[in-house]
């Protein structure tokens, strides 16, 4: 007996360094140093990076048991970032270069649309602390009779650039008469998103700092007239240190914007750091947290938030991603093309994890409350960043692939 047990305590104790060895081995490579830029970001490697398209269709079997079929409807455009459709259903393309496309229903190649603002953009698209030109494309809900088009934008100021949101009438061939309605202070704003609330007035979204401060643009859902007034029931009106055209504030940076079809909600999709991307129904006058908590990680590796969630006195995320998929353009599908995933939410992705080359669209099958059931991924094997992502009048699902040789795809039924 004394013998057995000497042996096993001899066991338990190799077993022990044994553990404690590769206890560690785990610790020391979770100290990994890796390659960091000036701004104090991890350099992330490019192995999968820069995958050309190919030419497509490809098809797809999906987890709700409906086979898809997804086609490259137009390409060679530069960094597509927004996509929208005209009465005629031809597709308005905005671009980060600040150029305006339109494709004609059928057409393979896109024209050139002119008449849009100036606009400035600068650094890779996928790098931290770039900006965009035309960042958003939206119609006014009266179109068919008044032809308004916004579009939101980086605005050369001089020093630098501002985000800007203008409008102007189409004529058929282009835009006319374009002024602005919405202009940010000097170098504020960030990336923005447009959407037309069912009420008629417009929302848009806010990057940038001072997420907390009613009196900055940063870190907000704005709310404002057609016209660039502020609605008079707008939530900070007397708020002495708030701007009015605040509509909620705390959050890091919105990509992507919608209002649900059915209940007029306002929703958002927002990027957190590394983790912390989340998907917000937005409520007037109410705080998301930002920076204060966030279930992210900062990009050199702590959490966030010191990694409590604390999400007590702020209003927590209806979806949320850790790691992040750099979560941008988001919609609700509605259509009868594609039943299996009517009522569902889809949002475009940039990268997952903070490695390049592996963006893609992401699907989430809500409840009646809106609380998540199941998550999907798709198109992940074409390593494309999906910026946006809209329904077509045809019902299909229209992506655009915000890449420097940028498509629009579409998701139709398989045969
Ligand atoms: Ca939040």
């Amino acid at each position: 007996m004394r013998n057995l047990r000497a042996s096993l305590k001899a066991r338990v104790g190799a077993t022990c360094v044994v553990l404690a060895a590769s206890i560690f081995s785990a610790g020391a490579a979770a100290q990994h140093k890796v390659e960091m830029s000036p701004g104090g970001y991890p350099v992330a490697p490019t192995g999968i990076a820069d995958n050309p398209l190919p030419k497509g269709p490809f098809h797809y079997r999906t987890a709700e048991g409906m086979d898809i079929r997804v086609e490259v409807v137009a390409r060679d455009i530069e960094y597509p970032m927004a996509l929208t459709f005209l009465p005629d259903r031809a597709m308005l393309i905005a671009t980060r270069k600040g150029e305006l496309h339109l494709l004609e229903p059928g057409a393979k190649r896109t024209r050139l649309i002119p008449g849009g603002p100036d606009a400035v953009f600068s650094g890779e698209s996928g790098d931290a602390g770039t900006s965009h030109g035309y960042m958003d494309v939206v119609l006014h809900p009266d179109f068919a009779s008044n032809g308004l088009i916004y579009i939101a934008y980086n605005k050369p100021d001089g020093a630098g650039r501002h985000m800007a949101v203008g409008r102007g009438h189409w004529n058929g061939e282009g835009i006319e008469n374009f002024a602005d309605v919405w202009n940010a202070p000097q170098g504020a704003g960030g990336m923005t998103r447009l959407a037309f609330g069912q009420d008629g007035t417009l929302f848009l979204t806010t990057s940038g700092p001072d997420a907390q401060n009613l009196g900055t643009v940063g870190g907000k859902v704005l709310r404002i007239n057609a016209d660039g007034s502020i609605p008079d029931d707008n939530p900070f009106l007397r708020n002495a240190f708030a701007r009015k055209d605040v509509y909620s504030y705390g959050h890091r940076g919105a990509l992507g914007l919608a209002i649900h079809p059915q209940t007029g909600a306002v929703w958002e999709s927002e990027n957190g750091p590394n983790g912390g991307d989340e998907i917000n129904l937005i409520k007037p006058g109410t705080n998301y947290g930002w920076p204060f908590v966030s279930l992210g990680r900062n990009y050199p590796g702590p959490w966030q938030s010191g990694g409590r969630p604390g999400h007590e006195v702020f209003e927590p995320p209806v979806v949320y991603w850790m790691p992040a998929i750099a979560v941008s353009g988001l919609m609700f599908y509605t259509g009868d093309a594609l039943p299996k995933w009517k009522g569902d939410i889809f949002v475009g992705a940039l990268r997952t994890g903070e490695i390049p080359g592996t963006g893609h669209l992401e699907r989430i099958l809500v409840n009646q409350n809106m609380e998540e059931l199941r998550r999907e991924t798709l198109l992940y094997d074409l390593h494309q960043r999906i910026r946006d992502v809209k329904q077509g009048p045809d019902d299909f699902i229209y992506l655009a692939v915000e890449q420097k040789d940028g498509s629009i795809l579409r998701i139709v039924p398989a045969d």
